[in-house]
């Protein structure tokens, strides 16, 4: 090519490159229940319809078995962004979790490919957004009126309506961006999430509607796990005076609302807001008032009314949203950009409009399983299909990468849905998917996990060891578990080993979910000086492991002292830490400002002293380490240590476990990046009996015994850290 046309091309070049690539606009609202989505049908659909988020569903396809896998928010989330269940990607719950931002992101996969990146609105996730090239996001859970943001130029308040104001920044965004990439922007309203707060100019809509009651309001949570009755998410029960059924003044009637907090968004509006909101809302709630003090309502007819006050300030939460989804489909439709932009409607999981006499989410329960997943793609959906494929959260960011052509890394857990937006679902599609939810302590939910095929449900809860399986052909309200109806007993069997199976897949064993030491006063104090070291920065070496790596600080000083006190190392070791703690540890700030030429990590005995857990569990920990090493720290190598040999005699079961941990993890070694060093001649004789000299506990090396240690990896340390060997 002559230069000049080369230039010319080259100059050309952003324009075709944007043009190629569809535009990723995430439409994500918070709570928002697929029976409040006229698209989906359900009860409510006449009387409350969503035009707007229906544009996308008659353009595009409604997912009728989209899924969560861990009902709440932060964890959703997290999974939505890294394609991982929340137990890998480190966010398993809102209490206290912070989201590792250092980890791989489809925003920050796609801004490396070209796009532009923008979060616009609830976030959640505790720490900065990252891989965004513009971020203007609610502090923590946000407010309806006058809501501040937060961005990487401070926090600012603004006035008026949350939605409306997500929607205007999200439009002035578009309007201002770089035009010559092709953009992923993501715009998450607040709404329709608690306290349930309408825009003033929705105040009376529904007024005259009475929204018909779904049949199982008053559940009596029989025929279930014994759990479902310690819940605390009621209509009848848990819905305050002040913040959900916005009343002022002291409770009047704490037997039917609780009296926690009052409305805080009341006290957020302006004078003028107050007095909208005032002239609506007083004349009906003294109308309430009036027929209590009256003695007209029975206690079942106060959660009927609570119900109606409930489901109306939801639905006009919802109505905002819609009227908003429209207008960005307008901006869409008037500048062209409809025609190469992949559009979603979703929501972080569903919500119970009083299903089970609940609201709320958290259950495996379908309503807040479910996920409202919408699509709308020019070229590639079939207009006004819907699609009963068996999706779920972790499936979107390979979705967004493919359909940007990136590639999609090794550690993403799902799946790309290009294939079955296209209507094209592969004869290999899941068959289950999985469910995680942690427990919290608000709304009083216990842990459960489990899988949902095209027609059963299989939920385990650990603290009282119950199953649980549904019918969903015949039962699909889940009014009664049939785990113990001999009718059921094959496919009880069966759905049993899909659990296993998927636990096996996605990782999930006590090895692999990340655990927290806080019960022991010490293991915090540490953590946190040990990330205050990290933070500090300038380290060429790390150490990783439990007590036999911490003892270099004790047993081991003089030889730490001799081989790393020109090293620039860091101590990573936690006497008793298992593989799940190390894995919560460098999710929380040990790596944060850590970027060192070589990690050694040795862990593992504790998993097999404490519990003695099965060898490939602990082996499965071990290799999630290293893949979150290798995913943070890309630049540095990692000498992997066969688990030191323990007991004295080789017949030890002990000693033998944490062989069969070793036979695995040798594998884990890919001659590159991972090199993996066998420790156990060191320490034993010719009859592999364990030297009480070297290791008078028959687990820790004394003095000599890190002496010997330090000697063994020497050669390997200096070369992979590319320094001069110590004699
Ligand atoms: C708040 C709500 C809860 C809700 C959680 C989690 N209480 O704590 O009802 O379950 O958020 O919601 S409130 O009184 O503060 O409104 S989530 O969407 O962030 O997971
Ligand atoms: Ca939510």
């Amino acid at each position: 090519m002559r230069p000049l046309l080369l230039l010319a091309a080259l100059a050309l070049a952003p324009a075709l490159f944007a043009a190629d690539k569809p535009n990723i606009l995430f439409l994500f609202s918070d709570d928002h229940a697929l029976n409040a989505i006229s698209a989906y049908g359900g009860p409510l659909k006449d009387l409350a319809p969503t035009p707007n988020i229906d544009r996308i569903a008659k353009d595009g396809v409604v997912f009728t078995r989209s899924y969560c896998g861990n009902s709440i928010c932060g964890p959703s989330r997290a999974t939505i962004l890294t394609g991982k269940h929340s137990h890998i990607n480190g966010f398993p719950d809102n209490d206290g979790s912070r989201f590792d931002g250092s980890q791989t992101t489809f925003p920050k996969l796609l801004q490396k490919a070209g796009y532009q990146t923008s979060i616009i609105g609830k976030w959640h996730l505790a720490t900065d957004p990252t891989g965004f090239d513009h971020w203007d996001i609610l502090p923590e859970q946000g407010n309806y009126y006058n809501p501040d943001f937060i961005s990487p130029e401070g926090r600012k308040h603004e006035e008026g309506y949350c939605t409306d104001i997500i929607t205007d920044k999200a439009i002035a965004w578009l309007e201002s961006r770089d035009k010559s990439k092709p953009f992923v922007l993501m715009c998450q309203n607040k709404a329709p999430h608690r306290n349930w707060m309408p825009a003033l100019r929705h105040m009376e809509l529904y007024k005259e509607v009475s929204f018909p009651e779904p049949a199982t309001l008053f559940d009596n949570y029989e025929g279930r796990s014994s759990t479902l009755k310690e819940q605390q998410m009621m209509v009848a029960k848990n819905l305050s005076w002040g913040a959900d059924m916005k009343f002022k003044g002291e409770n009047q009637y704490p037997d039917f609302f609780t009296s926690e907090s009052p409305n805080g968004e009341y006290r957020r509006m302006t004078d003028e807001q107050k007095q909208a909101w005032d002239e609506v809302r007083d004349p009906e709630n003294e109308a309430f008032l009036a027929d209590m003090k009256a003695g007209k309502l029975k206690p079942d007819d106060v959660t009927r009314w609570k119900y109606q006050r409930y489901v109306k300030d939801y639905l006009r939460c919802v109505r905002a949203v819609d009227e908003n989804v429209g207008r960005v489909l307008d901006y869409l439709d008037k500048t062209g950009l409809a025609k190469n932009t992949l559009v979603i409607y979703s929501s972080d999981q569903g919500f119970y409009l009083g299903e089970h006499g609940w609201f709320d989410k958290r259950w495996m329960f379908e309503e807040s399983l479910s996920m409202p997943f919408i699509a709308r793609w020019p070229g590639v959906v079939k207009p006004g299909t819907r699609n009963q494929t068996l999706i779920q959260n972790i499936d979107y960011a390979p979705t967004f990468l493919e359909a940007a052509g990136v590639p999609i890394p090794a550690g993403i857990q799902g799946k790309s849905l290009l294939p079955v937006l296209k209507g094209e679902t592969p004869a290999d599609w899941r068959k289950a998917i999985y469910y995680f939810y942690s427990g919290e302590r608000t709304h009083h939910v216990a842990p459960h996990d489990g899988v949902r095929t095209d027609r059963y449900k299989l939920m385990y809860f650990p603290s009282t060891k119950e199953w649980n399986l549904f019918d969903l052909e015949k039962d699909p309200q889940e009014l009664k578990s049939v785990h113990d109806d001999p009718a059921y007993a094959t496919v009880l069997e069966e759905m049993k080993k899909t659990y296993e199976q998927e636990r096996r897949d996605y990782h999930v064993s006590p090895s692999t979910i990340p655990a927290t030491r806080f019960n022991e006063n010490w293991w915090k104090p540490r953590h946190e000086n040990k990330v205050k070291l990290a933070k500090e920065g300038g380290h060429d070496l790390v150490f990783i492991g439990d007590s036999i790596t911490q003892g270099w600080e004790g047993k081991g000083k003089e030889a730490w002292d001799k081989y790393y006190g020109n090293r620039k190392a860091l101590n990573l070791g936690f006497s008793g830490d298992r593989t799940e703690h190390v894995l919560w540890r460098l999710m929380n700030g040990e790596l944060e400002n850590v970027d060192p030429k070589l990690f050694v990590l040795m862990i593992g005995t504790n998993n097999t002293g404490h519990r003695q857990d099965p060898p490939e569990q602990t082996a499965d920990g071990i290799k999630l380490i290293l893949d979150l090493l290798q995913d943070r720290k890309p630049n540095a190598k990692i000498l992997l240590l066969s688990i030191f040999p323990r007991a004295p005699k080789p017949e030890d079961g002990l000693r033998q476990l944490n062989e069969q941990i070793n036979a695995r993890i040798k594998n884990f070694a890919d001659g590159d990046r991972i090199q993996y060093l066998d420790m156990s001649d060191a320490f034993l004789d010719g009859d592999n009996v364990l030297a009480k000299e070297i290791m008078p506990d028959y687990l820790h090396p004394n003095d000599v015994g890190y002496e010997i240690w330090a000697k063994v990896m020497e050669s390997h340390i200096a070369k992979l850290t590319g320094t001069p060997e110590v004699k």
